[in-house]
């Protein structure tokens, strides 16, 4: 059902230089390591991303990197997402010149857009672009969960897929029963097995950065019915992410990055705090 994008999309972070700079190469890098462990297809300027740190100008850059560089080896999803309708709608239209594949944006956050402002928002970017839109559901950090304030866009036509990050598995489950032909993404990496027990059709997320393989073992656990291993594959996972999550989520996916491809990553922007040694000591030691 997944074929074209596989199971298991990494939600690329961003390269930086130690001066702040975006670093193209390394990311020109983690994307040929990625392919070449099995990946095929990246969601690009996300919350891993830092997209939310960088310029319009910058993310646009990156996407133009992506599709450069990745060209028919893997489907790229671009993350238009921004508060101003007026900024995603234009980083849409640069993105699909690009040659982007699909099309995502969270909700407009931080104030409260009513949800028409909301629909509004969306219908914007879907007809600047002719790719297909996937919807990025993540309440926790929108204040909005999008199948309450905007059912209508679940059977919108330029709808093709959610991405899932929440832990709420009845809307998913809700979601795959009333439309069974969008693909359904979950995007906690710490509750993959739930999410695809309960019926999404793939993962994305920060961790695949450097655990993709896993995930993919995971993944085939759980379609093919072996659910005790796939729990195990679960807990193998979550040894890192339980440390990241303590510690701050990106720079230590950067970190796990670096050890396992050898590629400099750099550090989070400000306001992010750069890892602490106790972090440092507890990533180092996982076998990843
Ligand atoms: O979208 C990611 N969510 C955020 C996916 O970055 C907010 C996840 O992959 C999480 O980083 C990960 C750790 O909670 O599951």
């Amino acid at each position: 059902m997944n074929s074209k994008r596989g199971t298991v999309i990494p939600a690329l972070i961003t390269p930086y230089h130690s001066d702040g700079s975006i670093n193209h190469k390394a990311l020109e890098a983690l994307i040929d390591r990625l392919i070449e462990d099995g990946v095929r297809a990246f969601y690009v300027s996300g919350s891993t991303g830092e997209a939310f740190l960088q310029t319009p100008q910058e993310r646009k850059a990156i996407i133009e990197t992506v599709c450069g560089h990745t060209g028919d080896r893997a489907h790229v999803m671009f993350h238009t997402g921004a508060i101003s309708t007026d900024q995603a709608v234009d980083m849409a239209q640069f993105a699909t010149r690009c040659g982007i594949d699909e099309i995502s944006s969270l909700a407009p956050f931080y104030y409260k857009f009513t949800a028409s402002e909301i629909s509004a928002y969306y219908q914007a970017i879907m007809d600047a672009t002719d790719k297909p839109m996937v919807i990025y559901n993540i309440p926790f950090l929108t204040g909005v969960s999008m199948l309450d304030s905007n059912p209508e866009l679940f059977t919108h036509p330029g709808v093709s897929g959610v991405k899932h990050t929440t832990s709420n598995f009845y809307e998913l489950r809700l979601m795959r029963k009333r439309f069974p032909e969008l693909t359904l993404f979950s995007g906690f990496d710490e509750q993959a097995v739930a999410g695809l027990s309960m019926g999404a059709d793939g993962l994305i997320g920060s961790t695949y950065n450097y655990q993709a393989p896993l995930f993919m073992k995971l993944a085939a656990a759980v379609r093919e019915g072996r659910s005790e291993e796939a729990i195990e594959l679960q807990d193998k996972a979550n040894e890192s992410i339980e440390i990241l999550l303590q510690h701050g989520i990106y720079n230590s996916v950067r970190f796990l990055v670096q050890k396992k491809y050898g590629i400099d990553t750099g550090e989070s922007r400000a306001p992010f705090a750069p890892l602490s040694q106790e972090a440092k000591t507890a990533l180092s030691r996982l076998d990843i």
